[in-house]
């Protein structure tokens, strides 16, 4: 099959899973048990061997069934345990993929803070990264328009260190007390039940005019990072401010980011539309296809750090969550590397189970006075109470790998059995005592705090557009576009005039011909006046355009190759070859699945190829470029095929690379006919692919299959 093509990083990279063990897969393998190892009986749960696991105990007679007994305590153990599988889901973020993976330094941040996992750079701490979509329920479709969570546990030695955040680096309100809010406006109306999975509907619309404080989060998932290409091509930001402690006990402010290499990529929304049907985990198989196939997504990891003294420096509250810092006022540091390097075991008991809490932080790291934050503090913890109940933290992918130890006892399914005749400090034997700092012990930054207390937020938390706008400005002319776009989409779906005709009269303090644009298409009124002036200023890094890799690449992209009988077997191998080469999948989509036969062979002939898919399994969305060999027979039928027109013609509305040899020139052309089409001419292709492509390990390769293919006569 095609995904075995990365065969020899893959073996490698398994070998690496099995025997490089980080702390946290050896601390796992004592709960993991293999049923692909040994012989096994099956047992109830109690331990007896059962012979019979298909036949509830009955009262048989020769010619009739008799009544179910209900003393079969094995008919009844499976029956039980099946009809308790379920936990309650997340409240939010519910669907989700995770992994484990490694987190490195290339540089300490001792400077700033004493945290080991952040200034030892000998260090190879575990981590566990969920991934997930925020409004739809366990079962929704990956690739909706929405935020997607990006939240790492870092197993240290100092104890779990919960990152709990989004691909969004800001969010939609200030204070943790709206979140029950912008939550139940987003998640489907409490009438129906609708929609599923959408922000596109009345009511997240509503609260949005209602809370000018979201304008700057609607901003970004309006824009295309909320139709992300891949979890792997997505960046990871903590959101809120939190706090560095170093050595000397100086304090900073500071935020956590996380940039691929891969670089930051997209789908258009007429694909991600139609994915959500055509496959609901998208996001979830690419993930795991990737790492089982031996290429590890890594993130760059940085921080932003501004001085304790420096707070007031800025003309936005640094404890605001809707606002981020310009990298031109704070850059980021980059100082280590995250790698995902190992799929789970079971989902349930992992992906699942693994729960998370902002509130969980580790010696050198604290909290800010950010009030999202503190909000979220008390609310993670309390999550898990009745999602896993209170010993949530023993469950296997929730323990540290440093030890536990303390006077916490009992509740529900307790696990862990403690020794000894006391449970509270301080006691007569100074069993289990509280340590120093020097020992390790956690240290509350001693922050003096006074003032009023009342329900309120200092005065900067009240300006609202100033970084909308920048973020709409340093857009490039598509991702404008886009955003128009998606604006019209969702609040195409608004049904209620008050919504739709209120928002365009917020787009109106963002950007004049932004708030033109998409009154006119969802039928408000047309504003010819800005409402504030846009200041006209752009900021670095938040178009998406300015995070390609450093090394152009195409590797782990699905390209598709289709073939109909009578194919030219040189043009098939010799891009099959290239894209091999370079590290992309190519999948073979033929007229059927069974066997397709080159120009010249026919059955018997002992040659030809066995197609991964058919034109009718899959569809172009899935991939990420396509390639038509030609052979005149192989095309002629393609020409007659429906879908296989409408695969070409699809792939070229999404704006994907298509490549053809010989007669498949002709047929891409005119499957793409449209007027005042131009294509480039095949030099060009050719060489804009092997730019691409250009790799360390194979610097010919690519361009030595292409020369195959291309040999085979034009080249588009
Ligand atoms: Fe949250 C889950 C990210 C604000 C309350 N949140 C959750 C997850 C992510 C985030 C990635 C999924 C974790 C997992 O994979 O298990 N949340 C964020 C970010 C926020 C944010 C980046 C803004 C900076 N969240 C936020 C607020 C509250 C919550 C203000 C409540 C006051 N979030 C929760 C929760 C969840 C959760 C209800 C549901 C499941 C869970 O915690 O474990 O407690």
């Amino acid at each position: 099959m095609a995904s075995s093509i990365l065969a020899n990083v893959s073996e490698k990279a398994k070998e690496a899973m099995t025997t490089e063990k980080s702390a946290k897969v050896a601390d796992l393998s004592r709960d993991t048990r293999d049923i692909h190892s040994g012989t096994h009986h099956i047992t109830s749960d109690y331990g007896v061997k059962q012979i019979n696991t298909d036949d509830w105990l009955t009262i048989a007679n020769d010619d009739k069934t008799g009544p179910l007994l209900l003393e079969d305590p094995f008919a009844r153990e499976k029956i039980h345990r099946f009809d308790h599988e379920r936990i309650p889901e997340r409240v939010v973020h519910a669907r989700g993929a995770g992994a484990f993976g490694k987190f490195t330094l290339f540089e300490s941040a001792a400077d700033v803070t004493s945290a080991g996992v952040l200034t030892d750079t000998s260090r190879e701490t575990p981590v566990f990264l969920r991934f997930s979509t925020v409004l739809g329920s366990r079962g929704s479709a990956d690739t909706v328009r929405d935020v997607r969570g990006f939240a790492v546990k870092f197993y240290t030695e100092e104890g779990n260190w919960d990152l709990v955040g989004n691909n969004i680096p800001v969010f939609f309100i200030q204070d943790a007390m709206k979140f029950p809010d912008v939550i139940h406006a987003g998640k489907p109306e409490p009438n129906n039940e609708v929609p599923q999975a959408q922000t596109a509907h009345n009511n997240f619309w509503d609260f949005q005019y209602l809370h000018p404080e979201a304008t700057h989060m609607f901003m970004w998932t309006q824009s295309d990072r909320s139709i992300p290409r891949s979890y792997r091509m997505m960046q990871g930001f903590g959101v809120n401010t939190f706090t560095l402690i170093n050595g000397k006990g100086e304090r900073s402010f500071v935020k956590f980011i996380f940039t691929p290499d891969l670089g930051v990529h997209s789908f258009v929304w007429d694909e991600a539309l139609k994915l959500a049907g055509q496959d609901p985990d998208f996001h979830r198989k690419d993930l795991w296809e990737a790492i089982d196939n031996g290429a590890f997504p890594t993130w760059k990891f940085g921080v932003q750090v501004i001085p304790e003294a420096e707070e007031h420096n800025f003309e936005f509250d640094i404890l605001d969550a809707t606002k981020l810092w310009p990298e031109e006022l704070v850059p980021i540091r980059y100082i280590g590397q995250l790698e995902l390097n190992r799929n789970v075991d079971e989902y349930f008991t992992q992906t699942e189970q693994v729960a998370f809490c902002t509130s969980h932080i580790v010696p050198g790291i604290g909290f800010s006075d950010d009030p999202l934050l503190q909000g979220r503090n008390f609310s993670y913890f309390d999550t898990q109470l009745s999602r896993l109940g209170i010993n949530w933290q023993e469950l296997p992918i929730n323990r540290p790998v440093c030890p536990v130890m303390n006077h916490n006892r009992d509740g529900a399914m307790r696990h862990t059995i403690t020794k000894g005749s006391v449970n509270y400090w301080p006691n007569r034997f100074e069993a289990v005592k509280p340590a120093t700092v020097q020992e390790g012990g956690y240290l509350d930054y001693p922050e003096k705090v006074a003032g009023i207390k009342a329900r309120t937020k200092a005065p900067k938390f009240r300006e609202h557009f100033n970084q909308a706008q920048l973020f709409y400005n340093s857009m490039s002319e598509p991702e404008k576009h886009h955003i128009i776009a998606a604006l019209g989409f969702e609040l195409d779906h608004c049904d209620d005039p008050v919504v739709y005709t209120r928002m365009c009269e917020r787009l109106c303090e963002i950007d004049l011909s932004l708030a033109q644009n998409v009154a006119e298409l969802v039928g408000g009124d047309v504003p010819q006046q800005a409402k504030r002036q846009n200041h006209g200023k752009k900021a670095k890094g938040l178009s998406q355009l300015e995070y390609m890799p450093e090394k152009p690449t195409i590797a782990t992209r699905r390209i598709a190759i289709i073939i109909a009988d009578g194919y030219d077997p040189v043009a098939y191998n010799g891009i099959k070859a290239a894209i091999t080469a370079a590290g992309a999948l190519p999948f073979t989509i033929g007229v059927r699945r069974n066997t397709l036969f080159p120009a010249g062979e026919s059955k018997g002939s002992g040659n030809g190829v066995v197609p991964d898919h058919h034109l009718e399994g899959m569809r172009s969305t899935m991939f990420d470029s396509i390639f038509v060999p030609g052979g005149a027979q192989s095309v002629e039928t393609l020409r007659k095929n429906g879908r296989a027109v409408h695969w070409v013609r699809e792939a070229f509305g999404h704006l994907k690379a298509i490549g053809a040899v010989g007669e498949a020139v002709a047929f891409v052309k005119d499957a793409c006919a449209l007027p005042g089409l131009s294509f480039s001419e095949s030099s060009d292709v050719v060489d804009s692919y092997s730019v691409v492509t250009a790799s360390q390990t194979q610097p010919n390769s690519f361009k030595e299959g292409i020369q195959m293919a291309k040999g085979a006569k034009d080249f588009v």
